[in-house]
């Protein structure tokens, strides 16, 4: 039977990210995608924009939780971005427990924090909150910065594999099945994944491009989405969500008026053909 995904998170009305990107991606990669939107925002809140309005849809959250048990809709799996607090996560929770069927895959992405950095409106209680949704999941996919708050472990710029090792054993131990750790580099040109799944960590290498631009998480954790709903091992869901997210950004450098995130859309067809390899 085909897979059918839900994808909690807000909806940043422009600045591609979160559902705005979640949803295209991995309905692209073939899988009925429904969403739960946590929150609407005019756009994002990361720099670029003066501002932005946000609309709290929480309170939304339980009843169309009670409304799906009722019709009694389960999903395959679920793949969580950017939350707002600790109630959505409790929520979540919920979710889980009534509308994922059993052995249904969980994703979270605990999208909160960067460069060593919590984004803003996050402190330590929401830091707890994801790190006991991250103990519940299959798979985890944390930057490096968000490893740490998550671990309790310390940040650091420059490290070396024992460093990445630990992080990953200390996600583990909390509960996390397996780990895909984003933003791994041990040298000024390139960047990586370190994926551990089934006892082993494997590290997929590849190259850095010296721009960063707002999106690109939510872009590799929907394509990883994607890839592993479509069958694809979590070390394969990783590369190719790795290769689409470069080629997205190779899309959008160059491009002045285009600063508020990537220009996933014309690669799109690229991952798909990855996808069908
Ligand atoms: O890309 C993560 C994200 C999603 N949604 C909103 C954000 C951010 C990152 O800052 O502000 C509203």
């Amino acid at each position: 039977m085909d897979k059918k995904i839900l994808t909690v998170q807000d909806v940043s009305c422009v600045g591609q990210c979160s559902l705005t990107v979640a949803l295209p991606i991995i309905s692209a990669c073939g899988i009925e995608t429904a969403i739960l939107p946590s929150a609407v925002l005019s756009n994002h809140t990361a720099k670029g924009y003066g501002g932005f309005t946000f609309k709290d849809l929480t309170d939304e959250m339980p009843k169309i939780n009670e409304r799906w048990k009722t019709e009694g809709i389960k999903f395959d799996a679920l793949y969580t971005g950017y939350l707002g607090s600790e109630k959505q996560i409790s929520y979540v929770k919920d979710i889980i427990r009534d509308c994922v069927k059993e052995g249904g895959e969980i994703i979270v992405d605990p999208a909160m924090a960067d460069n060593g950095k919590l984004y803003v409106g996050f402190d330590d209680k929401f830091v707890r909150s994801m790190a006991s949704l991250c103990a519940v999941a299959d798979v985890v996919l944390p930057n490096i910065t968000e490893a740490c708050f998550i671990t309790g472990s310390e940040y650091k710029e420059k490290y070396d594999e024992t460093y990445v090792e630990e992080l990953i054993g200390k996600l583990i131990a909390l509960g996390a099945k397996k780990v895909v750790l984003t933003g791994v580099g041990y040298d000024e040109r390139s960047t990586g994944v370190m994926i551990y799944e089934n006892g082993e960590t494997t590290y997929y290498k590849h190259k850095k491009i010296p721009q960063s631009f707002h999106g690109t998480g939510d872009v590799y954790a929907s394509a990883f989405t994607g890839a592993l709903m479509r069958g694809k091992s979590v070390y394969a869901a990783a590369k190719i969500a790795a290769d689409y997210t470069v080629r997205c950004i190779e899309n959008t450098v160059g491009d002045e008026t285009h600063w508020y995130g990537v220009k996933f859309e014309p690669v799109l067809k690229e991952l798909i053909k990855a996808i069908e390899e």
